[in-house]
């Protein structure tokens, strides 16, 4: 039987487990990512396990999300990651240098091989053929010490391509259709593979636009084929010898597949406050603009902002919206300076930010109260801009231009179509800004600086085989880890100061539950279907743990957070049946029983002693994960291991 590019890949990456539905396998890695604001915690992880240098062939730390600094914090934690890195074996992408995924995609990814990075944005690679996935900061820190990273074997789906896109239609109108149809729930426990004729009419960063939004499916990752485009692109980014051949093979068996006719496609947007709520642009014609957000690792790269500078050229942003351009690169950046498209973008009135992050995690650049923000990034969940009142709409990078001229949310078809972007034959290729490690004769001279922001982690509590704890909090479908988790300029520069996090547990939903759990002793939360979509933070566990929170049971997990929260030693709990969530109410004194049990044969029984009810629960881990809480979490689990 044939085999789906993710297949090959997976064969020659596997070290543990039987590549079937259902079950758990292990995977070697080749090649780690970490960002800043995941990247403190991964390095203090990786610290704890006592591992002296990394074993991938390659890992880079980026520090691209908490570059606003006002206040020691940020800057103490890039200090620690770039002493810490220089010592490992890691390499260091220095502040300004861009967005770890553009970056990545552009100087690193290679197809062919694997890629886990504690940012969920990780499978941006998969746009150049890499098996590329998001994962918590403590299994990044594992795969860095030579250690398997575990998945549940995915499904395979197959996105058929067809046709050509019309101008003016983009890569993020094709993702935003596949969101439409699968909605965010929709990839969870899948890999999203993209073929057909269509394929060879994207680029390398075009198809990057679109694995990197496949994030917002839940799925476990996408991936592109590796053909003559990719070929070009990494002549041109000055390292052909990167370039492997890698397609699906005639007769690969996929469980499902959709077809999509690019050329039948229009430009869409997200609207708020999920990535799924997709409509025509046109559509929402009428819809008065504040605020026009360009940049983001899902649409950045060269040709987006050259196409942006080419609608700009010459005219003014309408005065009552803002328009501010985070170029995804310093690479981008240069290039555009270097052709004159800067000017082009700032006579026209654009605030040119660093390249990184910025407004995609609310780094600044929140928009007014109520203000509509149309964003070419790939989230808007509620709160996340800054303002919690703001409605944010993704689109692509021609929507985004169109409409900050307008000042109305505008459909770039109807506007003269840009002609002559073209891919550049030589990319301005300069890793001046990526430092390489201390030799490893050198490295236990090097000194790891750390701030007085970096407190202890939490640890979690051995579980026992019963357990009475009140219900501290219930939250309905679709949680995401910005809900239980905050980001922000404000509570970002904490990453690695759980007790200050703390105050910000789920502060969106219930402002007051982070004092309902310091005073209760321990408790659980209920929550409804892809419970912890969105972002890998592991604080998102780490937090909740820290709160006392010993179970989380929902109607499904997200796969990210699900890993994370066993990671943590926190037990995810399922509602065997999912109407039985409407029976549980916040407050509740729940028990659970055969827990200990629970954990090898997949069942725990939890009896709401409020409601006067017993309600069956599944406990869906491997047996390899059953280990990890009882040896409350992945740290002492891999201490445990390295010790014997
Ligand atoms: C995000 O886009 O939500 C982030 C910020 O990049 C996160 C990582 C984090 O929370 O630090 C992600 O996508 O994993
Ligand atoms: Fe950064 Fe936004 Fe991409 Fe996350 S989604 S890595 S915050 S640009």
């Amino acid at each position: 039987m044939g085999k789906t590019i993710a297949q090959k890949i997976i064969d020659a990456h596997l070290v543990e487990g039987t590549p079937a539905p259902g079950s758990e396998i292990g995977l070697h890695i080749d090649q780690t990512l970490t960002q800043d604001a995941t990247g403190t915690m991964a390095y203090l992880e990786y610290e704890a396990m006592g591992i002296p240098r990394v074993k991938t062939e390659l890992s880079v730390a980026y520090i691209d999300h908490n570059t606003l600094q006002s206040g020691f914090m940020n800057a103490d934690d890039h200090r620690f990651i770039r002493t810490i890195a220089k010592k490992i074996g890691v390499r260091y992408s220095r502040p300004g240098n861009g967005i770890c995924h553009q970056v990545h995609l552009e100087r690193f990814a290679k197809p062919g091989k694997t890629l886990i990075g504690s940012d969920s944005h990780t499978p941006t690679a998969g746009g150049i053929g890499c098996l590329a996935m998001g994962a918590g900061g403590l299994d990044v820190a594992v795969a860095m010490g030579g250690g398997a990273y575990y998945i549940p074997y995915p499904k395979m789906m197959l996105v058929r391509l067809s046709g050509a896109l019309r101008p003016m239609v983009s890569a993020k109108d094709v993702i935003l259709e596949v969101l439409r149809i699968m909605t965010v729930k929709g990839g969870v426990g899948k890999i999203i593979e993209y073929g057909g004729e269509g394929v060879k009419k994207l680029s390398v960063p075009q198809r990057a636009t679109i694995t990197n939004m496949g994030a917002e499916l839940g799925a476990t990752t996408s991936i592109f084929p590796s053909d003559e485009v990719t070929r070009a692109f990494l002549l041109a980014q000055g390292r052909p010898e990167d370039w492997v051949e890698l397609s699906a093979d005639a007769d690969a068996v996929y469980d499902e597949v959709i077809d999509i006719d690019l050329s039948s496609l229009s430009p869409l947007a997200a609207c708020p406050h999920s990535p799924d709520n997709v409509k025509p642009v046109r559509s929402l014609a009428m819809t008065k603009v504040d605020q026009v957000c360009i940049g983001s690792c899902t649409n950045s790269s060269y040709t987006d902002l050259m196409t942006v500078a080419a609608m700009l050229k010459g005219k003014t942003v309408c005065p009552e919206v803002s328009l501010a351009i985070a170029p995804g690169s310093r690479q981008v950046l240069t290039m555009l300076s270097e052709n004159g498209a800067l000017a082009d973008l700032l006579n026209a009135g654009a605030r040119i930010l660093e390249s990184a992050c910025g407004p995609c995690i609310g780094m600044g650049q929140s928009p007014n109260s109520g203000g509509v923000s149309l964003r070419t990034f790939n989230r808007n969940f509620e709160g996340r801009s800054g303002t919690r009142d703001a409605g944010v709409y993704l689109v692509s990078p021609e929507t985004a231009a169109a409409s900050c001229l307008t000042g109305y949310i505008t459909d770039p078809t109807t506007l003269p179509p840009v002609e002559g972007i073209r891919m550049p034959e030589h990319f301005a290729v300069n890793d001046n800004m990526v430092d390489l490690p201390a030799a490893e004769e050198e490295a236990a001279s090097v000194e790891v600086l750390r701030g007085p922001n970096i407190k202890p982690l939490p640890t979690a509590k051995a579980l026992t085989d019963e357990m009475s704890l009140p219900c501290l909090l219930k939250v309905g479908d679709n949680i995401t880890t910005d809900h239980i988790m905050p980001a922000g300029s404000k509570i970002l520069p904490y990453r690695s100061n759980i007790p200050h996090l703390a105050q910000y547990c789920f502060e969106v939903c219930d402002p007051d539950f982070p004092a309902r759990a310091q005073a209760a002793d321990g408790g659980f939360i209920v929550g409804g279907a892809n419970y912890g979509q969105g972002s890998s933070r592991e604080h998102a566990a780490l937090v909740p743990l820290y709160l006392g929170i010993r179970a989380v049971i929902a109607k499904s997990f997200a796969r990210i957070h699900k890993a994370n929260l066993v990671n943590a030693g926190i037990l995810p709990l399922e509602f065997e049946h999912a109407d039985d969530y409407d029976k549980i109410e916040l407050g509740h004194d729940l028990t659970l029983t055969g827990v200990l049990s629970g954990l090898d044969s997949g069942y725990v029984m939890l009896t709401d002693r409020t409601a006067g009810q017993v309600i069956p629960l599944l406990c869906q881990i491997s047996p390899r994960q059953a280990e990890i809480i009882r040896a409350g979490g992945l740290l002492n689990y891999t201490r445990e291991r390295a010790g014997r």
